[in-house]
């Protein structure tokens, strides 16, 4: 009697668990998602596997002026005796031309050991000549358009260093000696954060007496950060013009010159190479793209964003002329002396690192001043997954005190904006004094933030009065409009357009810019888009990094609630099969329910 219902509920069983494991699944998601929404967490938890250089959609990879937290992967941990050695031992032609370097099977433990003491392949790098050959990647006219140099101001360029291995530090060195006109450089500062390594003191002392150029050493005991210790080399400079390194770069041929010509026709520009990137594994030279331009998100975190529109046709005309960028990455600059003085060089306040890059950049610009990209010059740059520096005072409570200032002195409105989505930079904003900065602003006679937004970043995604900012909500479904979460590591997720539930607080994946030229924005310069030709069957609707052509652009009609794509004249809709994981499509106008739609705007000042 027993046996048979027993019987049945064992073949049934496997048919109970599986509700149970979709259960858990879609528990666990839901919980992901709630831990990854909360506004703080948005700016910086969700973020901690992220990259201090990422990979962009074209797969550049380019810096982020954020610290982005230790590595992920746990490796074998290497020896004291590993940290304080200097194992450079050069092999004749390793990493020529800026080729890559190949580890052999037999290396890979110790490769992954050292790996992690400067979160770069260290064995690659230490046997890579400090002079190696790279190839000159600048376009052919480069080449003749600086030939008067000996014209040029002279420079003094500052290294700023911190447990810098020895290969990289003095590939950096020697790049600048081998690839600059001797005429045009006075000297090379090294300024010492408060290195421990044991290499980095007396060895490095008696190694720079033997170089062919004046270089002087400044010295830390304890950790200053950033600001600090370049103000202690631009103190020392006799330059005419003070050029910013980081220590792990290496400079291609007219890197210089480029730079120097520009700041010779106008002292109040500031100016950047074109950032190359040496591969944190092989040490590669790859040249990187170079349509883009430096500006930030809702986060204040650095971004490159791609560029459109007029800039893009400005920029095209002459490929060899600087042009403009919104902010600069912060690394490396070149910066007339005088000038950077009379500016206010660097907020004193703010330490360790972070942030610095975006002040400086925001003054310039609102102060008088210029930034450009000198596509002439190109100078790589050492990329790497995680950051291995430490953060004396806790890493939340530096970077977004910094951060906060920034805000404060220079942001007007937008800094209300920037603390309504930031909790942590909100916990530190009262600590802050900035009225020092506040006089200098004044006393500069510097524009607002409002002119800094129309005039130097016309593409920012920034709400303003003059466009809609807030929810985007679908009526029939009463659902939202979100951004999606997209993977760790990129900073423009794409996906296709979908709804979420409404969240009751404000979230940054939830809001949405709508400029009067009809783009529908998010953070991180993500736009609604639609493909413009027609194609068969059901238009999807994406989210997608703003290209600012006509497939992103669209029109709400206030009386019908309905969103149409202009160039389609085509309406926002559910896709037909009423799922909202099916995401949204453009389909005829019919005014039916699922084509309205709610601007629900947020206030942000
Ligand atoms: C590696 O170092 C970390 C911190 O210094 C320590 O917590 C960990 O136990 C070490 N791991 C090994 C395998 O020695
Ligand atoms: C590179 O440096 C080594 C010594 O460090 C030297 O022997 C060699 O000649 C240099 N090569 C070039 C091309 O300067
Ligand atoms: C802020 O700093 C200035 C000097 O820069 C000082 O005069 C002022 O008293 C400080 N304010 C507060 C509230 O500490
Ligand atoms: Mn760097």
């Amino acid at each position: 009697m027993l046996g048979g219902p027993i019987r049945k509920c064992r073949k049934l069983w496997p048919l109970l668990i599986l509700p149970l494991a979709l259960l858990l699944i879609v528990f666990t998601t839901k919980t992901y998602l709630d831990q990854n929404v909360s506004p703080q967490k948005i700016g910086f938890r969700s973020r901690t596997h992220q990259q201090e250089e990422y990979v962009d959609r074209n797969g550049i990879k380019v810096v982020v002026g954020h610290y982005i937290g230790p590595s992920v992967k746990k490796l074998p941990n290497a020896s004291r005796d590993m940290i304080n050695a200097n194992d450079f031992a050069p092999v004749r032609g390793a990493g020529k031309d800026g080729r890559p370097v190949v580890i052999q099977p037999k290396d890979l433990l110790k490769m992954q050991q050292l790996f992690q003491i400067n979160r770069f392949n260290l064995l690659a790098s230490d046997r890579i000549p400090l002079n190696r050959s790279l190839p000159d990647v600048r376009r052919k006219k480069c080449r003749y358009l600086y030939e008067d140099y000996d014209t040029y101001p002279s420079s003094s360029v500052i290294i700023v260093f911190h447990n810098e291995a020895w290969s990289t530090l003095f590939r950096t060195v020697w790049s600048v000696i081998n690839r600059s006109p001797r005429e045009l450089l006075k000297e090379i500062i090294l300024v010492d954060d408060a290195s421990e390594r044991e290499f980095l003191k007396t060895p490095l002392d008696e190694y720079v007496k033997s170089l062919p150029v004046t270089t002087k050493v400044i010295r830390n005991s304890k950790r200053v950060g950033l600001v600090k210790a370049r103000l202690q080399g631009a103190a020392r400079s006799f330059g005419e013009v003070l050029v910013f390194l980081d220590a792990h770069c290496e400079c291609t041929r007219g890197w210089l010159e480029s730079l120097l010509a520009r700041i010779k026709q106008d002292r109040k520009t500031v100016v950047c190479p074109v950032i190359d990137i040496i591969n944190d594994d092989s040490f590669a030279y790859v040249k990187s793209f170079e349509l883009h331009w430096g500006a930030l998100n809702w986060n204040l975190q650095f971004r490159w964003y791609t560029l459109g529109g007029r800039e893009l046709k400005k920029r095209k005309m002459d490929t060899t002329e600087p042009f403009f960028t919104p902010t600069m990455a912060g690394g490396l600059f070149a910066v007339d002396r005088e000038y950077f003085q009379e500016i206010g060089s660097y907020d004193e306040e703010m330490r360790i690192w972070g942030g610095e890059n975006l002040e400086l950049s925001f003054r310039i610009w609102q102060c008088g001043g210029k930034i450009e990209i000198v596509p002439c010059s190109h100078v790589g740059h050492l990329f790497r997954k995680s950051s291995p520096y430490t953060f004396p005072g806790g890493i939340t409570k530096t970077l977004y005190s910094n951060l906060a200032r920034v805000a404060l002195v220079w942001m007007d409105e937008w800094a209300e904006f920037y603390f309504k989505f930031n909790e942590n930079a909100r916990n530190v904003r009262a600590d802050q004094n900035v009225s020092s900065r506040l006089e200098l602003r004044k006393r500069l006679k510097c524009k607002n933030f409002e002119w800094y937004l129309d005039n130097v970043w016309t593409q920012h995604f920034f709400p303003k009065k003059d466009r809609f900012f807030g929810r985007i909500k679908n009526l029939e479904e009463d659902l939202c409009l979100i951004k999606p979460l997209g993977k760790l590591n990129s900073n423009q997720p794409t996906g296709i357009a979908k709804l979420n539930e409404c969240l009751k607080h404000d979230m940054i994946i939830e809001m949405f810019v709508m400029t009067k030229e009809g783009f529908v924005v998010t953070d991180d310069s993500i736009c609604l888009d639609a493909p413009e030709k027609e194609t068969d069957g059901v238009k999807t609707v994406r989210i997608m990094a703003c290209n600012w052509a006509n497939r992103q652009k669209w029109k709400y009609n206030e009386k019908t609630k309905e969103f149409i794509h202009v160039s389609n004249n085509l309406c926002l809709d559910v896709a037909p099969s009423k799922k909202y994981e099916d995401g949204l499509v453009i389909t005829k106008c019919m005014n039916t329910d699922t084509q309205k739609w709610i601007l629900e705007a947020v206030p942000w000042t």
